[in-house]
């Protein structure tokens, strides 16, 4: 896997108020469908559960989660229990390592169908997280627009993410901005976001 020169992204994508940093393309198309393929085969995938003005709601989104230990994650009124690491995941967490200069322990997955599959506004902000930690989330599949929001100003910013793109939220992000993937018709096949943390 050759590792592309640009590993020293430190470019701010968001004005104020937390970090976002784009690391580019890390996995060339034939590497991030490979990938891709793999992990559809061998990735333990479950409807995700919420819990939204009381009543409980199971998404078309399927996810899976994944850790170093069996780490109980609790979100959305759910606790999941960590599955452990995969080969597969565990070289790409090594190589995402290498570009975000963290440590991941766990990695929560999501398999969008098509593009009318997103995930609804939120922010990762859960207690079991490292305060303002990094999550790192690397996209495999179709391209997919990331949308942040502030929390106070409600100014926006959007981002696309590439097949074989990652992309990290630091700092304060969490505290301040919400973000999510919208629901669009213009995509049709499916992706994959791999969103490795920081568990505490
Ligand atoms: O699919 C993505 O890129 C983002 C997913 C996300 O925000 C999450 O898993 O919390
Ligand atoms: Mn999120």
């Amino acid at each position: 896997m050759d590792l592309f020169t640009n590993n020293a992204a430190t470019d701010n994508l968001l004005p104020y108020d937390g970090e976002v940093i784009y690391h580019g393309i890390l996995l060339d198309t034939k590497e991030a469908d490979h990938f891709f393929n793999v992990l559809m085969q061998k990735i333990e995938w479950y409807h995700d559960k919420s819990v939204i003005y009381g009543k409980e709601i199971t998404t078309k989104r399927k996810v899976a989660w994944y850790g170093s230990k069996d780490f109980s994650y609790t979100y959305s009124g759910y606790t999941r229990i960590a599955t452990p690491w995969i080969e597969e995941l565990l070289a790409l967490k090594q190589l995402i390592e290498l570009y975000t200069d963290s440590m991941y322990n766990s990695c929560l997955l999501n398999l969008y169908h098509s593009g009318e599959e997103g995930m609804a506004w939120h922010s990762d902000g859960e207690k079991d997280l490292v305060d303002n930690g990094s999550i790192a989330c690397l996209s495999l599949g179709a391209q997919r627009r990331f949308d942040f929001k502030h929390k106070q100003s409600a100014e926006k910013k959007l981002f696309d993410l590439p097949n074989g793109s990652l992309i990290e939220m630091k700092g304060e992000t969490q505290k301040h901005w919400l973000h999510r993937i919208a629901p669009t018709k213009k995509v049709t096949e499916p992706r994959i976001s791999l969103t490795f943390r920081q568990m505490k």
